[in-house]
């Protein structure tokens, strides 16, 4: 119903066709329009986009970008949309790609949120909590290495608790090209498994905290082979940002997005 950054946007309908008529060139100026036999509903197209629950609300054709979006019973928070990749629709929870933003955080700032959701940024737990409590859900983990290779991960169903759980993760359903790395070296899945921070040790090594030795809010088990909220470097390191099933190097760019299941 609306495309990218329209001044105005026509829907009419006819009653003697009983159809509804949309135009959305970006164009459309009621002035340069005819409308005979059609009554025209609204003018400018945002005021007829309900609140979004989340991205893939958003019309076919939206470009990617920073979009409000209220979760049912939430606040209204910013969120990158990602309309290009695999469909479009996705809203995005974690996007790095330059190392601007530093990543090893204590629980609150990953419970709010942080950095620019137009640059760097981690939603924050709350705000994905909200989003995935509206309906069932999918995730998508984009990666990309040093000499601009890629690979992806989705997993069809994701769901994360609230805080009282220390925000505990559902993930089932592993598909893509990078492997399923949301394991810790023993194999333990992360799905289940709370969230853990700098200073916030709810991982199950007895004798690491992962936040700490990761250097890396995450779902750790005993630690975990996706390091994806790792320190940005080129070196591979214990700490680095990584995605061990598919390589054993460090990752340039990284993005989690989700979606409601088809
Ligand atoms: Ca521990």
């Amino acid at each position: 119903m609306c495309l990218t950054d329209p001044q105005c946007c026509l829907a009419s309908y006819s009653k003697g066709t009983s159809t509804c008529r949309l135009d959305t060139s970006g164009l459309c100026c009621i002035e340069a329009e005819s409308l005979e036999g059609w009554r025209l509903i609204q003018r400018n197209s945002f005021d007829i986009i309900p609140q979004l629950k989340d991205c893939c609300e958003l019309p076919l054709g939206t470009s990617s970008g920073v979009y409000d979006i209220t979760p049912v019973n939430g606040s209204t928070i910013s969120v990158f949309c990602e309309m290009d990749t695999g469909n479009g629709g996705w809203t995005t929870i974690q996007r790095r790609f330059d190392g601007t933003v530093d990543f090893y955080r204590l629980w609150d700032d990953y419970k709010a949120g942080f950095g620019e959701i137009a640059g760097e940024h981690w939603l924050g737990k709350d705000n994905l909590h909200a989003i995935l409590r509206q309906r069932s859900y999918q995730v998508r983990f984009d990666l990309e290495d040093y000499s601009g290779n890629t690979a992806y991960a989705i997993y069809s169903a994701m769901y994360v608790g609230d805080e009282s759980t220390n925000y505990k993760l559902r993930l089932t359903g592993y598909a893509g090209t990078a492997g399923d790395a949301m394991v810790d070296y023993k194999g333990t899945p992360m799905n289940g498994m709370m969230f853990t921070t700098r200073g916030s040790d709810n991982d199950i090594d007895t004798l690491l905290h992962c936040g700490n030795y990761k250097k890396s809010g995450w779902w750790h088990a005993e630690c975990t082979y996706a390091n994806f909220n790792g320190v940005y470097t080129e070196e591979i390191l214990p700490t680095s940002i990584i995605w061990g099933t598919w390589k054993l190097a460090a990752l340039k760019g990284t993005r989690i997005m989700i979606k409601p299941k088809p």
